[in-house]
């Protein structure tokens, strides 16, 4: 059986199921000024430094043909999705659905809500379109997962505290085996992103485990 070198302990591979790279959220609206990210008054710049593993562990799944599922937060532009309580939460600046720089804020089909062009879906990648933090929360993950035998799930994107924590906790409680990738993901709040890999992989890895990309990788050749 192959494993990934992980915390608090090996990760294995699965012998039966299958495995699926999972990138949350890389949309514009959180990686490029003028997008809900910026709207929230957070430096966008910081979540940069990511795109070129991510992009990495991408081609590598492209090339072993194994699955790949992208998100994005958004939500439809009469906003029926989009519950009061997410709607009215900023007190200040462009909120969800006001037009800003790169279109509606958050609003599926505007240039802000597309994923960032360095790691843009091909043909046969599944795409969520999610409106809320967690990508199972009002969508058909769960089903797609289950037809497909997806048993594992490797996380990265941001951010990690946020969408991609939600996420990885959504996917545990269903029974899938996760693991984040810690070079994968980033946060506008440093502090945030390491107290939210610890806190994943304590107790014996109440959620999951974490590990590194090349880890990931050479486990993967
Ligand atoms: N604000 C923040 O950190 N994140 C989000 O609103 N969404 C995601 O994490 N994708």
């Amino acid at each position: 059986m192959t494993s990934i070198a992980a915390q608090p302990y090996d990760y294995e591979l699965p012998t039966s199921g299958k495995v699926a790279l999972v990138i949350i959220d890389m949309q514009r609206d959180f990686l490029e000024p003028g997008g809900f990210g910026d709207a929230l008054g957070n430096d966008v710049s910081l979540l940069q430094a990511i795109v070129p593993t991510v992009k990495k562990l991408l081609e590598a799944f492209r090339k072993l043909g194994l699955p790949v599922i992208h998100t994005i937060e958004c939500h439809a532009p009469d906003l029926s999705d989009c519950p009061p309580a997410k709607l009215h939460r900023a007190k200040s600046g462009l909120k969800i659905g006001d037009e800003g720089p790169m279109g509606r804020i958050l609003i599926a089909g505007e240039k802000g809500n597309g994923i960032i062009p360095e790691l843009e879906p091909i043909e046969g990648e599944i795409v969520i379109l999610k409106p809320g933090k967690g990508a199972f929360c009002r969508t058909n993950l769960e089903s797609i997962l289950q037809e497909k035998g997806i048993t594992h799930l490797l996380f990265t994107g941001v951010t990690t505290e946020v969408c991609v924590q939600t996420t990885m906790r959504e996917a545990n409680d269903r029974g899938y085996e996760c693991l984040l990738i810690e070079d994968g993901t980033e946060s506008y709040f440093p502090e945030f992103k390491q107290a939210t890999v610890a806190m994943l992989r304590a107790q014996g890895g109440i959620i999951g485990w974490t590990a590194d990309a090349e880890s990931v990788l050479r486990s993967l050749e």
